[in-house]
This record gives structure tokens, sequence and C-alpha cells, in this order.
């Protein structure tokens, strides 16, 4: 406007341009004052935006906290740009509880560490944790002994399943019936554990008899497939009471299996307490064959484990070890 103003009147006098203008003001004055109110807006807004990119809204924070606190999330950071905010946040929230009364409730349990005293984050250390998985297998109670100058015997308490050493040279053994078709007790446990892929390969085993793919006291090998192992060998142990010899029978399946291990080159080695179940053989007995079984014929393998799921059967494998050997 003021420009139209005074091209319309660039051949008049100065004062009388002077006083043109004023007119025009004085007419327009509130399209002006709305022009003005607009503008100012506009820089208002982007002289905000722009100290929110240069990281100096602490004034801002103060007017208006709840906005930039995100909804608390159990998920961890995904940026370091979010690394920071969420240090920001823990700074505020430590600062302000200071000056707070001591709450009526009981406070929350401490964090493992106070987050003030570790390092700052970096992008790498925001990352999700990598599920690390355990060296060794980590049983309830394990107890060693030298079973031979180049072997140990270990003693676990636990769930065969989750055995394992390196899942390369290592093996554990199942308690099976003469089919290999699964069952239950150890056997439906590692079925279920190495999944479907382990009742194809144990179909595929040929059968000496029909129905039988294994006999009493033989073994047979398969890969571990799901397992942590690399190997399953799979003997079948005597009935107890059916069985005309079942200490020998016993003794048979796991030298049988201490045999097939190593032409397996398998190196470590675990049993649970094979016949000991369904086929009843008692506990303090077939810890006595298995453990003079196990001295006599572990060779060149580097380690024996027992895995026992019950305590009965671990107290008499413990007594038994105990007897025969050296803890280390
Ligand atoms: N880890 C370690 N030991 C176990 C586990 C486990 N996850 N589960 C059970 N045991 P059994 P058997 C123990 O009956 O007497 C099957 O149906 C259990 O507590 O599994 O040789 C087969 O298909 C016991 O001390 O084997 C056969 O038909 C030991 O393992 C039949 O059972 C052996 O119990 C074989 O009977």
């Amino acid at each position: 406007m003021l420009v139209m103003a005074t091209t319309c009147h660039k051949h008049k006098p100065k004062s009388s341009i002077f006083v043109s203008s004023l007119t025009l003001l004085q007419r327009y004055k509130f399209f002006l004052s709305f022009v003005a109110v607009l503008f100012s807006a506009y820089l208002y807004s982007t002289i905000r935006f722009e100290l929110r990119e240069g990281g100096k809204m602490s004034d801002i924070q103060a007017e208006s906290h709840e906005e930039l606190t995100p909804p608390l999330s159990l998920s961890p950071p995904a940026s370091s740009s979010q690394v920071t905010v969420t240090e920001n946040i823990d700074n505020t929230r430590q600062d302000s509880t200071e000056d707070l009364p001591p709450p009526s409730s009981p406070p929350p349990p401490p964090p493992p560490s106070p987050p003030h005293s570790s390092p700052p984050l970096s992008p790498s250390a925001s990352a999700p944790a990598p599920a690390v998985a355990p060296l060794r297998y980590q049983a309830q109670e394990t107890v060693t002994f030298n079973l031979t100058e180049t072997c140990l015997l270990f003693l676990h308490r636990g769930d065969i399943t989750k055995w394992f050493v390196d899942g390369q040279s290592d093996a554990i053994v199942n308690a099976a019936n003469k089919r290999l078709l699964g069952g239950g007790g150890v056997d439906g446990a590692i079925h279920n554990a190495a999944g479907p892929d382990l009742l194809q390969a144990c179909k595929e085993i040929p059968e000496i008899h029909p129905g039988i793919r294994c006999p009493v006291g033989s073994a047979r090998i398969t890969r571990g497939f799901q397992l942590p192992v690399s190997h399953i060998i799979h003997t079948v142990g005597p009935m107890y009471d059916l069985e005309e010899d079942p200490e020998s029978k016993l003794s048979d399946a796991y030298r049988s299996s201490l045999d097939l291990a190593k032409e397996n080159e398998v190196k470590y080695i675990a049993f649970p307490a094979i016949s000991c179940g369904i086929y009843g053989y008692p506990y303090e007995e077939a810890a006595e064959v298995s453990l003079t079984t196990v001295r006599d014929s572990a060779n060149d393998l580097k380690e024996v484990h027992f895995v026992l799921f019950e305590a009965p059967a671990w107290k008499a494998w413990v007594e038994e070890a105990n007897e025969l050997f050296e803890q280390t």
C-alpha cells in the first residue's frame, strides 16, 4: 500500500505526498495491523524452530516439560539421539527427586547399577544386547571327578535336553525302546526338544527285525537337530524285571554308546539314568553298573557326563562316584 501510494504521488510536492500517505495509513490501519500480527507470528515460529533444531530448548522445556517426556517404554532406544534424550530425562528425574519429601509407599528396588556411575552410553551400547549363550551347560548342581587319567566325570542334576559342550563333538544318550520311534520319559523329552526331523531320521534307521531297529544293549546314532548337541546316541536298556541278566544288558547299553561315540569322533558324552524310569532298574544298582562301565570303556573320550533328573538318582550316583573316584 505504501509503495502504491508513493508511486501514485511521485509527481506531487513532498508535503502533499506525506499527507496522502498519512491518509492512506489512517484508512487501512486495521488491515495493516492484521498484516503486522501475521508477520510477528511467522517470525516467532521461525525463531522457535531454529532454537529447537540447535538443541537450545532448555527454556522452552522448562515451560512445557510434559511435551518432551516420552511415554515409558520397555524397549531399548533405537538410536543415539534417543539415548541422549533418555539420559536427560534420567538427570531430570534424579534432580527433582532430591527435592521431594520421602514417598509414603516403599520405593522400588534400586537398579542393578546406578545409571550415572557407568560411562556414557554409546550407540553400540544402546543396541539390544545379543542373546549370549552360556559357555557350558548350567545344571542345578554339578560334581566333578577324575574318571581316568585323561577323562573327567561330571555328575549333574538337571535336564539332559539342555546339555552340550561344543555342538560339534558332543552327544547325549537317549534311553529309547527297540522301535526307536519315540516314547515317554527322557525319550519323549529328547524328541520334543530335537523336533520332528529326529523322528524322520529314526525311521530311516533300518529295522533288523520287524519293528526292531535297535535290540537291547545296542546303540544307534543320529544328528542332534534342534538340540544344542551335535549327536544323539539312542540305546535300549533292559527292563529290570523281565530281562534275564539285566546287569550285563545295562552294561552293554553304556558300552555300545561309548563305542559308537568314539567311532563318530565324539569327545564329550552325557548319559541319563538308563532303564531307571519306566524299565524299573533300581538307582543304586544302576549307578554302580554305569560308573564302572564308563570307567573301563571311556578310553580317549575327554569327558563323560551323567545328567540326573530326579533327586534319588542324583544321590545314588554321587554316593557311588564318591566311593569309586576322587573329586577334582
Ligand atoms: N533329562 C534327564 N533325565 C531324564 C529326563 C530328562 N529330561 N526325563 C526323564 N529322565 P525313562 P527307561 C530320567 O523312563 O527307564 C521310554 O518311553 C528319568 O527320571 O525315560 O530306560 C522309552 O521310549 C529316569 O531316571 O527310560 C522306552 O520305552 C531316567 O531318565 C522306555 O521309556 C530314565 O527313565 C525306556 O525306559
